[in-house]
Order: structure tokens, then sequence, then C-alpha cells
């Protein structure tokens, strides 16, 4: 029976504006609210001048500043000091650096249950925690979204995931998330919606429930829904919003498109392994390691109770010898809280490093660690060097682990660890009334002022990369072929090397795939002409940079060709004109070399709304040909053609 009364559904159909809402039909959504942050937001800023708006059409939009916080020199300053002036020029919040991720920041003080949130960060989900349908999209998909146009999505299925019991001493929200991570991989919630509902929720609050809503990324899934309930009353309440509260919960006699039971009481602390997020085991399993660093912090583990419980671990205890334990807050208001409470002073006496609030070594902008030595983070994701190591060793855990571990130097269950020290759960008493903090959050400027701001372009801005129409017929060479789940780390790499270069395209090209092969932006640039590449399953997986898709088509890329695609990357591809083909017969895969040369011809006619979707494909270096399937709506099929959204906006 297909999904009916659920709590995603509702929000679904209450900003319908185009399209039916039946599984894997294209609908426009009406968006509410968005966000943008600053690796991502100077992409955005730029379209939003592209596009010739005068300000922005949605109810909330937000500029954080939480990526790029390193300043080795002027560029990361110059980016932010832009991203100001087009906050300030579109009518947009702008949240300062050192303010927080913008994923806890944005649920603290703004998200509102029964919204629609875009934003240009794959972890945008995690508002689903509210009661809101939160998805993260390419930047250009936000860009229009803050102009008032519709959001595009494959209308998922509805995955119902049931808890029941509560979670045991010692095991927390982020060990719900990587169980679901250990039985389905990184691809298990590909088009799906996950909505988490049953008895289990009631000892679950709104923040455990951002850690599961947050890393529903990994599952690849489109968004995480929770209905909208006493917990979410509990902490708008003591946010100072109270008045922001509606209820949503799902129909008594819901039904779901697939169904899943958890139970929250049988589940043990466990650990994604290097270097996939979806490769889960328990903690027991690989106790002993010895770990170097202990990071705690990032979106994935954003809550006060993240850092209250390893502070309460560590409290007149000390770091083991050779380990580095990096708190970093993710808020100013948590920082705040954690101080009030005397957590900070905990931590900072056991020996941990505290940072900034921001998303630092999440994504490689800073907190390396030294090769081959194990890292353990609460962080999301763990995909090869994006700590900013080449031949890293990343873990995730939740903070319980991390503490554990950062105190014995070895990967330790914490429970373990309890048993062994004599250690009782501790019981956390949070503020009934969060430190809110407003300071570093400039409200947008009204609507005369701002049409008179002009824009703060540093040198290291570049121009959008012209983007010509797709040519009817396509003969160019496979100058990569990757394995299965090529994330978007490995298309265009984070670290500290590569971010500063985000809003400069030229530059950024020149790290294109080159976790893959380092010669492929030379290559490239050799071949001077058209190219593709074969991919494996779950092709760009990760995150929502528009680069990974924008970079490689500066370079000639036209067309990837896969075994499938990861939601986000693919509508990259289709935004800026690089068509996305699927083989019919996974088998096809393994025929193509690289180096081959393939050839497509009548790419009009193949892309005409009404035609077949799938096309020919020749591979004219081995004599063979494949049956290869898109799978664009006639709205996509247009803006491959062409060559992108931008083209066929400036067409219309
Ligand atoms: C990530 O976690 O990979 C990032 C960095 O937050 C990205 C956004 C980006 O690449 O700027 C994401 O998740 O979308």
């Amino acid at each position: 029976m297909p999904a009916h009364g659920t709590v995603a559904q509702r929000l679904v159909d209450t900003h319908l504006v185009e399209g039916k809402a039946e599984v894997g039909e294209e609908i426009g959504l009406r968006v509410d609210q968005t966000l943008t942050q600053d690796a991502t937001g100077t992409l955005v800023m730029q379209e939003l001048e592209a596009l010739g708006l005068d300000r922005a059409r949605t109810e909330v939009s937000v500029q954080y500043v939480d990526h790029n916080i390193l300043q080795a020199d002027e560029r990361n300053a110059e980016d932010h000091a832009f991203l100001r002036s087009a906050a300030n020029r579109f009518g947009l919040w702008y949240s300062k650096p050192g303010n927080g991720v913008s994923h806890p920041t944005h649920m603290q003080r703004f998200g509102v249950p029964g919204k629609t949130l875009a934003g240009s960060d794959s972890h945008t989900c995690a508002a689903g925690s509210l009661g809101m349908l939160a998805v993260g999209v390419g930047g250009l998909e936000v860009a229009l979204a803050i102009a008032g146009r519709p959001l595009y999505v494959r209308m998922p299925q509805i995955w119902g995931v049931r808890l029941t019991g509560e979670l045991p001493p010692w095991v927390s929200a982020k060990d719900v998330i990587l169980e679901m991570l250990r039985r389905h991989g990184v691809k298990g919630g590909v088009n799906r919606i996950i909505e988490y509902h049953g008895p289990g929720l009631a000892s679950l609050t709104a923040m455990d429930r951002h850690v599961i809503a947050n890393m529903g990324a990994e599952l690849g899934a489109t968004a995480t829904v929770f209905p909208s309930d006493d917990a979410v009353r509990d902490f708008l309440r003591a946010e100072g919003r109270e008045a922001d509260f509606t209820k949503i919960s799902a129909a008594p006699d819901a039904t779901y498109d697939l169904d899943e039971e958890i139970d929250l009481s049988a589940l043990e602390p466990l650990v994604a392994q290097p270097s996939s997020p979806g490769d889960v085991v328990p903690v027991r399993q690989v106790a002993g390691e010895p770990v170097s660093q202990c990071v705690i912090g990032s979106s994935a583990n954003p809550g006060l109770r993240d850092f209250a419980v390893a502070a309460a671990m560590v409290k007149d205890r000390r770091t083991a010898d050779g380990v580095s334990l990096d708190i970093n807050p993710t808020s100013r208001e948590i920082l705040q809280d954690l101080t009030r409470s005397g957590g900070t002073f905990d931590l900072i006496a056991a020996g941990a490093r505290l940072h900034q609030s921001g998303c630092l070594g999440c994504i490689g902008m800073g907190q390396a660690p030294a090769a081959g030595r194990n890292s353990l983070r609460t962080m999301p994701r763990n995909f090869p060097g994006r700590s900013g190591t080449e031949e890293d060793s990343v873990w995730l855990c939740s903070p319980e682990t991390a503490a554990a571990s950062a105190l014995t130097g070895t990967l330790t269950d914490p429970r373990d660890w309890a048993a062994e020290t004599g250690t009782a759960p501790p019981s956390l008493r949070l503020p009934e009334h969060a430190s809110v903090n407003t300071g570093m959050l400039e409200p947008p400027l009204p609507e005369q002022e701002a049409l008179t701001v002009e824009l703060q372009r540093g040198p290291n801005i570049s121009a959008l990369p012209d983007l010509d129409p797709l040519p009817d017929t396509l003969t160019a060479p496979v100058l990569l072929k990757t394995a299965d789940n090529v994330s978007t780390d490995e298309i265009s790499p984070a670290g500290a090397k590569a971010l500063p270069y985000r809003s400069n395209i030229p530059q950024l090209a020149e790290f294109t795939f080159t976790r893959l092969d380092p010669e492929h932006p030379r290559r490239a640039r050799e071949h001077d002409g058209f190219y593709l590449v074969v991919g494996g399953e779950n092709y760009g997986q990760g995150s929502s940079r528009e680069h990974a898709a924008i970079t490689p088509r500066y370079l000639g890329l036209r067309a990837v060709v896969a075994r499938s695609f990861a939601r986000i990357h693919w509508q990259n591809l289709v935004n800026f004109g690089v068509l996305p083909l699927e083989f019919e017969d996974g088998g096809d895969y393994e025929r193509v070399r690289e180096g081959d040369t393939l050839h497509l011809s009548g790419l009009r006619a193949a892309l005409a709304p009404d035609a077949e979707p799938v096309l020919r494909l020749r591979n004219q270096t081995r004599d063979q040909e494949y049956a290869v399937r898109h799978r664009l709506s006639p709205r996509q099929r247009s803006l491959v053609l062409a060559g992108g959204i931008i083209p066929a906006l400036a067409a219309e």
C-alpha cells in the first residue's frame, strides 16, 4: 500500500506548487527558508547577481560563515566581506564567522515546524528534527529558491522507521544513525525520505533528533523528517521561541512505502571505520586500536549535551599521553552554556584544546591528523583524504566513545571504560533557558538601504564560467574511470588548500579529480576539448558543492556515464549542463576503459521532451555499443541542452 497520512506527505502537500506527489515524479515545492554557508555561498551570491535579483522572496534566508574560517591569507576574509555585502544587498541575514555551524544555529534561531528549508549544504536535512522538510541541494537551486522559484525534487518514497525502547546508558543518538548506516550503507536512503516515528521518540530531545537527521545525508536520503511534538516545543521554549511551535504528527493510521524498526534499548556504541560512513561496526569489535586525535563537535553532534557528556567524563581526569582532544563548539550559544555550567573548565583542565565555533576539521579546514594515525571524530564524514591528510585514518563515533578513547589512548567502548573506572553515567542537567546570543547575527537591511549596497568583490572572486549548449554529437575520450561510491571530496576536494578557491573557478579547477588522478587537470587542459568520465555506483555521494560539477565542466566534461548517481551531484551535473547517463546493463561498465573514445549522436532529438529515455552509446575504440538511460524530466532535458540553468534562464 502506498504511503498515507505521514508527516512527510503533509509537508510536501502544503508546499506543492507543481506536479503530482507520486513516487518518482518531479515535483515543485515552495521554499519558505534558505540557508547558505560560505564555501558554497560565494557562488550562490554570484548566481543571485546573474539572476538580477533585487531582494530575497523567501520568509527567511540566512548566509552563514562557518567553513572557511581559518584565515591563512587574505582570501577567506575577503570572501567573508563579499558575502556580508551580498547578504546586505539581497536582504539576507548574515551570521558572522565564529557564530556557529549553520545547521544547529539555524535550528536554534530560525527553524520553524511545518516550513520548508533549502540549503546549499548536504546536511541541511538536519532541520528535519523540528518537523521541517529540509533538503540539501546545489547552490544554484538555493539561488532560485531565494528568488522565489520552486525547488524541484523527484518525489521520494517514504521510509517509516519505528523507534521503540530507550537508549541504554553510554549509547546516544549518534549510535542510532550509525545503526542505520550499518544496516543500509551509504546509498540505502537514495530517493527516500526517512520518517522516524513510534514510542522511542519520547526519549529523544530535538538535538538528539538533529544528530539522526543530519546524517541522513550519509545514507543518501532526500530528507529526514521527525514529527513536531513536545520535544520540539521544549526546544523552542528553551530558545525563547515557543510561539513558533506547531504540533505536526502522522495520522493514527499512517502507512509508509517501506517499514523498518529499531529497538533503541538493543543498540550499542558503534563506529564507522576508515574511510566510509557506511563501514560501521560495534566499537568492541575494534577496541584497542591506538588513537592520536579525538575531535568532538560538528553539525553531526552539535548539542550542548554532546559537549557536556564529554566534559563530565573527563572531569578531574587527564587525557592520555599522545592524544589530542579537540573541542569544536558548534555555536556561540552552546559555548556560552557549556561555559556557564563549568563544562568548558573541565575540558580544558583535562587537556582538551578549545577551538572556535565552526566546521573546522570536518572539511579539513585545519586539524589535519598525522598520516596513518587514527583520528576519532564525532563528525559526519570520513571520505579518504577529506581531513586534509592524504593517507588519513578517520573514524566516526559518538561523543561518549570519543571521550572514553581520549582518556585511554585507544579506541574504547564507553561502557567498558565506565566499568573499569567505576564511573556512573553522568546525569546531565541542561539549562531550561539557552543563552540566546544574537550578537553575531546581522539582520537584513531595510529594502531601500539594501538597494544601494555595492558588492565587495575581492580579487579571489572569479566570474562564473561561460556555459555553451550541449552539442548534438559528442565524440570524446574517457579521461577518467572511477570505482563505486566516489565522493564529491574526490571530485573537488575539501581541505584548507582548495577551499579558499571556492569563489575562483579557474583556480579551483586545478584540484579537480586530483585525489584520483593528480594529473587530471593537466590532462584535461592538454586534451583541450570535451571529455567524459565513467563512474561506478553512487557516483558523487556526499556534499552538495556544485563546484564538483562546475570545475570538471570548466575543464571540458560534458557527460558522465555511471552505474548510478547520488541525488545532489546528479542534480548539480544537470544544472551545469553535464549529461548524466546510467548503464542499462551494469556489466557494460566493465567493458569501457580509460582512454576509450565514446560517441553519442542526435542528442537534440534524443533529449526531446517525449523521446525515449534510452540512448545508444558507441565505444569507437572497442567497436561496442551500450544502452544508456537518462532520468531527466522534460524540464531537465531542456536545461542540459541549453548548457545549464544559467544559459537556459538567459534565453527565457
Ligand atoms: C561537507 O560536509 O561535505 C560540506 C563541506 O559541508 C559540504 C558543502 C561544501 O562542500 O561546501 C556539504 O555537505 O554539502
